[in-house]
């Protein structure tokens, strides 16, 4: 039996799922992404997942779309690149950011093209020191994707975006982290238990409010501040409607722990 090409394991509220090629450095499949996408959906339908760890097993985290999936036939001049982006990456960016529920990605190697595009999209990066990001697609005359072009500049301002994206070359994990492109980069050793931690903490968190935060963050890339002030108007709105905000105020007041129900 051949196996998965996802691995999903949900535990204490998180729902784990590694890519598992690892010997593609799990570059992308259109099997990979199906199955990435069954799980996505399941996490934003089920309450019992309050949180995602996206890691990738063996050396690498994501090599980007798998190029002999790809490769143009014998004879082929012209390949529609911009059907895969439509189908697979598009919506999967899409379904990442717009999951009300906190992302951790735990990048334990390598993460290249729309590998690296994929680590960006999600909420927090924690990367193992011997990782690293390459925008690799100018390696083989393509244009970054996936949101890269959004998140780079974004992340680590428009020279160090277009240095990236020009020239593809691999920046260490603890450089991103200093540029601010990831969160944190740990000792090697250290990844799992501390991504593994950081996940159980966040979905032992006020869910609902997680995800208003999630939204908040996420519009303020496009909003002006007149339209951010009202959006955290109407989130505070939700917020303080919740059993999360009465128990977190009760616990505060009590002086204990809050025990957050994710409404
Ligand atoms: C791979 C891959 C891979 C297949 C390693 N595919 N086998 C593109 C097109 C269409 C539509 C949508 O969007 C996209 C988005 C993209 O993601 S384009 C960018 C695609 N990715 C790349 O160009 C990266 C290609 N990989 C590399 O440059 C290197 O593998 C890196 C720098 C990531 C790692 O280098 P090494 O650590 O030296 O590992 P390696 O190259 O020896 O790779 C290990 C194996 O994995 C090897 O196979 P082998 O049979 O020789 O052991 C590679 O061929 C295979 N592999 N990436 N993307």
């Amino acid at each position: 039996m051949t196996e998965s090409p996802l691995l999903v394991a949900v535990e204490d509220g998180v729902a784990t799922v590694t890519l598992n090629r690892p010997e593609r450095l799990n570059a992308f499949t259109a099997a990979l992404h199906e199955e990435l996408a069954a799980a996505l959906e399941r996490a934003a339908g089920d309450d019992a997942i309050r949180a995602l760890l996206v890691t990738g097993s063996g050396r690498g985290f994501c090599a980007g779309q798998d190029l002999s999936e790809r490769k143009p036939a014998l004879g082929e001049t012209r390949r529609d690149l911009g059907q895969g982006l439509e189908r697979y990456y598009n919506p999967l960016i899409r379904r990442l950011r717009g999951l009300e529920k906190p992302v951790v990605a735990a990048v334990n190697g390598v993460a290249a093209g729309a590998g690296a595009s994929l680590a960006f999209a999600c909420d927090i990066v924690i990367a193992a020191r011997s990782a690293s990001f390459i925008e690799a697609f100018s390696r083989i005359g393509l244009v970054p994707d996936a949101g890269s072009t959004w998140f780079l500049p974004r992340l680590a301002g428009s020279a160090r975006a277009m240095a990236m994206a020009l020239t593809g070359e691999a920046v260490s994990a603890e450089r991103a982290a200093e540029w601010g492109l990831i969160w944190k980069a740990v000792p090697d050793d250290a990844l799992m238990t501390e991504a593994r931690e950081l996940a159980e903490r966040l979905a032992q968190g006020p869910t609902r409010a997680l995800g208003l935060i999630k939204r908040a963050l996420n519009r303020s890339a496009s909003n002006g501040l007149d339209a951010q002030l009202d959006l955290e108007r109407d989130l505070q709105r939700e917020a303080g409607l919740g059993e999360d905000y009465r128990e977190g105020v009760a616990a505060f007041l009590e002086k204990r722990p809050p025990r957050f129900s994710g409404r």
